[in-house]
């Protein structure tokens, strides 16, 4: 048998007279128990009106902005359970007037609205000193639970609140917007805009359109910068053995009129081998998994006249060096005419990055993800080295990995960079 409930504002303490600012239900609503019905908010605390009866809304007699004190009828809930004849404590959170945090709810339901101080359940995004949030304990108990921050969302309630769809649609477009993508909800970048400057005041100037490929790299490399905490470690590799075998090598096959072995080939190979030893460079951050590859293909960029690209030699542990060399210069003609297809630019698990002909001593390459590290090399050159009686002059290539400390620290980077260097200086180890 069905039975009429009327729902009355419990006990709230000290407060009359008390705002409704906001109303959840309309009739013909279903409700279940303990369901937020109204919000009230006094000038130091907003609560929720709970459901103390589940069923259909039959009236709503209260309006936005009625006074309402202990006892005023709000709503009456038809049901086939049986009424609770205690109302509920009203949910209560106050609201900070002038403190730095959004405080969260007390923990256990309080019956009177005075502010206590209040544990927080989860840490709480800042608010700017002096800013007032309004918005209802389950509009914050929403937003915490995203990670909103509510001081930056816009409200559209009346009186400046905060409704549940204003920290929907502030998560959506956070969710949306480029420049946060990956930042955390409550952590947004707040970036200044870029600066505009009229450049033409201070002289003459060209404006040249980014070509496509700027544009889509630039993309690319900046979600890179900012979202991998990266650091870069150098190390230099004593190549005086292997540029004198690479030479002659050279030298005997153009006799021949055969390929010419480059240096970016050997330090392929020389990279597979490191990356067999550390198997954490050839992976991917996936959510909350590793994925560690078997394969080993490596992407080297190629300076283009539209731009940097980076085609990939797959397999490149089942690849001898002249073939290496021969599909490195085929890959690099074809981004510079700009032949090359989507496939030949995908599945990288390592990069090389060579400045290695146009010179340069070392730099700090950026991480092409979802790889986890990148090799920049810049040209060799003769450097004094003491070998424990004199200084000997040695052919030494420096060498800069840059790594994502979420899975490789320093330690592991520098292991590696240590292997390479010896793998380039004794090639022989190449085949250990
Ligand atoms: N030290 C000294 N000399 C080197 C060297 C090094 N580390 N690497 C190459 N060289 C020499 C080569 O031996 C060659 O000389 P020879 O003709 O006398 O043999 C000369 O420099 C030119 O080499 P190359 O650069 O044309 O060929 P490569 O195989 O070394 O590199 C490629 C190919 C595609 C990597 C290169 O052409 C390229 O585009 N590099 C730029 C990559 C780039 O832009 N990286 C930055 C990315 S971030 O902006």
């Amino acid at each position: 048998m069905s039975q009429m409930t009327e729902i009355k504002v419990p006990d709230i303490g000290d407060f009359s007279d008390v705002p409704i600012i906001e109303i959840y239900v309309n009739p013909g609503d279903t409700v279940a128990l303990d369901d937020a019905l109204v919000t009230l908010e006094s000038d130091k605390a907003t609560m929720d009106v709970p459901a103390s009866a589940a069923g259909v809304v039959k009236e709503v007699l209260v309006k936005l902005g009625d006074r309402v004190s202990e006892g005023h009828l709000l709503i009456r809930v038809e049901s086939g359970l049986p009424a609770q004849t205690e109302p509920k404590t009203a949910k209560t959170e106050p609201i900070p007037a002038d403190s730095t945090t959004v405080s969260a709810p007390a923990p256990t339901p309080a019956p009177v609205l005075v502010p206590a101080p209040v544990a927080p359940v989860a840490p709480p995004p800042p608010l700017s000193p002096g800013s007032k949030v309004h918005a209802s304990p389950s509009v914050r108990a929403y937003a915490r639970e995203l990670g909103a921050d509510l001081s930056k969302v816009k409200p559209s309630g009346p009186n400046g609140r905060i409704l549940r769809e204003d920290v929907t649609a502030w998560v959506k477009g956070v969710l949306t917007t480029p420049a946060t993508v990956g930042a955390s909800l409550g952590g947004s970048l707040d970036l200044l805009p870029w600066p505009k400057v009229d450049f033409s005041k201070f002289g003459e100037i060209e404006a040249r359109p980014l070509s496509r490929i700027q544009k889509i790299s630039g993309q690319n490399l900046a979600r890179n910068w900012v979202m991998i905490p990266a650091v870069t470690y150098h190390e230099d590799a004593d190549i005086t053995e292997l540029e004198a075998f690479r030479i002659q090598v050279n030298k005997e096959n153009e006799k021949a009129g055969g390929a010419k072995l480059t240096m970016l080939a050997f330090l392929i190979k020389a990279v597979v081998r490191a990356l067999q030893t550390f198997p954490a460079f050839n992976s991917s951050v996936d959510g909350e998994n590793l994925i560690l590859k078997k394969y080993f293909h490596i992407g080297f960029a190629a300076d283009t006249p539209n731009g940097l690209m980076v085609p990939v030699i797959k397999n490149a542990d089942q690849k001898g060096i002249f073939e290496i060399a021969q599909e490195t210069g085929e890959l690099a003609r074809q981004a510079r005419e700009g032949t090359l297809k989507p496939g030949d630019m995908q599945g990288a698990g390592f990069t090389i990055s060579s400045l290695g002909g146009i010179g340069g001593t070392y730099f700090s390459p950026i991480i092409n993800a979802p790889e986890v590290a990148i090799l920049g090399v810049n040209k060799s050159a003769l450097k004094p080295v003491w070998d424990g009686k004199a200084f000997q002059p040695r052919l030494t290539l420096p060498l800069s990995l840059t790594a994502d400390h979420r899975v490789i620290d320093g330690a592991l980077a520098t292991r590696f960079n240590v292997c390479l260097a010896q793998l380039l200086a004794d090639f022989r180890r190449v085949t250990l």
